[in-house]
């Protein structure tokens, strides 16, 4: 397989990419919260002197390459369905991170340029892809993906082709998102002959075939992904409560793991996350992508989200969990999706959003700092 070059992928991805916290097309909503955060990435004047896209797309010439764990955001809720918001998750938890932490060790390559209206190109007609490409790319003729899933992947699976060791971070978005991420990061790392495992923290097990006939969205992402791990035993889900079948109605027909919130609770994080090394060690598993969707807490601490549950984890029980995976695996990969800042449940009494972004702040933190560091 020939690499593109360094100059194919820049011109790419500044196709694909639009700089830190535009990834959704509005110029005045939250306008407050994109300053702020590109004020703090590109300089104070950077803003009024309308320098953003300069000052960022010479980033990715400069920074990018000396970085070793990449944020990205997919400002896409296309694939939800139940209570949308999730688009604003990007940027208003990147804010929320850049307020309360300087120093991330952590460099961001920007968000996925999203129509909102479009999921993935396999959906779409020759007129409308041909109509969207002379939106995004000013020629109908480009050869090159619309919707957000689609861009994603092809982005995902440059990024890793261009940077081998280098990890990413994603915000989503609702859960859909992370099916180009997590898929081409399998790819990535079954070319490289590691071997890797996918723990995936919701209260939902996004296990359907499809729903209403979609085959990839926020319910059915996690059974799309399992034909690209080693074995379906390469995944275990945690958190999990919130489902119409059985715990051994889906371990029987994936043949992977679940760990249900209650046996969490009633043997404890620390016991689960043994349990959980001890498993993939068996597998000789080297690196784990972590994917989080913030629902597996309990509403009372994620309620800015599309379909909050009650009877959820605490966010220190997830976070022993992964304290005790990194202690024993690289992690190669993580997001943090499902957050939706704008939407308010009336069963919870908490602030939101800001329970849920600084909840997902610190988790999300943790997640970067580990991925800076090994
Ligand atoms: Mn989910």
């Amino acid at each position: 397989m020939n690499t593109p070059s360094r100059a194919e992928f820049l011109a790419k991805t500044k196709h694909y990419l639009v700089p830190p916290g535009e990834g959704v097309f509005t110029v005045h909503t939250a306008s407050d919260k994109r300053e702020n955060l590109q004020r703090k990435l590109f300089g104070p004047d950077a803003v009024k002197d309308k320098r953003v896209r300069e000052l960022w797309e010479k980033s990715l010439e400069t920074t990018l390459p000396q970085a070793k764990c990449v944020i990205f955001g997919i400002a896409s809720d296309a694939g939800g369905g139940i209570q949308r918001g999730a688009n604003w998750g990007p940027l208003f938890l990147r804010e929320t991170l850049i307020n309360s932490k300087d120093d991330l060790r952590a460099y961001d390559v920007g968000d996925v340029r999203v129509i909102p209206h479009l999921l993935h190109d396999k959906y779409l007609n020759d007129e409308t892809i041909k109509k969207c490409r002379q939106a995004l790319y000013g020629s109908e003729g480009i050869a090159l993906p619309v919707s957000p899933l689609s861009i994603a992947y092809d982005f995902a699976k440059s990024f890793h082709e261009q940077f081998p060791a280098k990890s990413m971070f994603m915000i989503g978005g609702d859960h859909s998102v992370s099916y180009p991420i997590v898929r081409a990061y399998l790819e990535a790392k079954k070319a490289q002959g590691k071997k890797v495992a996918l723990v995936h923290f919701d209260a939902h097990t996004d296990l359907l075939e499809e729903r209403l006939g979609i085959d990839i969205c926020f319910g059915t992402w996690t059974s799309q992904v399992i034909p690209f791990l080693e074995s379906p035993k390469h995944l275990v889900q945690i958190g999990i409560r919130a489902s119409g079948k059985e715990r051994m109605h889906w371990e029987n027909k994936f043949h992977h793991t679940q760990i249900w919130a209650k046996e969490v609770f009633d043997r404890g994080a620390n016991a689960v996350a043994d349990d959980i090394v001890a498993q993939l060690k068996k597998l000789d598993v080297e690196e784990i992508y972590i994917s989080f969707d913030i629902d597996v807490l309990d509403q009372e601490y994620a309620g800015a989200t599309g379909t909050p549950e009650p009877g959820g984890l605490s966010p220190h029980e997830p976070m022993l969990i992964m304290q005790t995976l990194f202690e024993n695996f690289k992690i190669g990969g993580a997001d943090m999706v499902e957050i939706a800042p704008q939407v308010k449940s009336s069963a919870v009494k908490q602030i939101e959003p800001e329970t849920t972004l600084m909840v997902a702040a610190s988790l999300s933190t943790f997640l970067i700092q580990a991925m800076g560091s090994k």
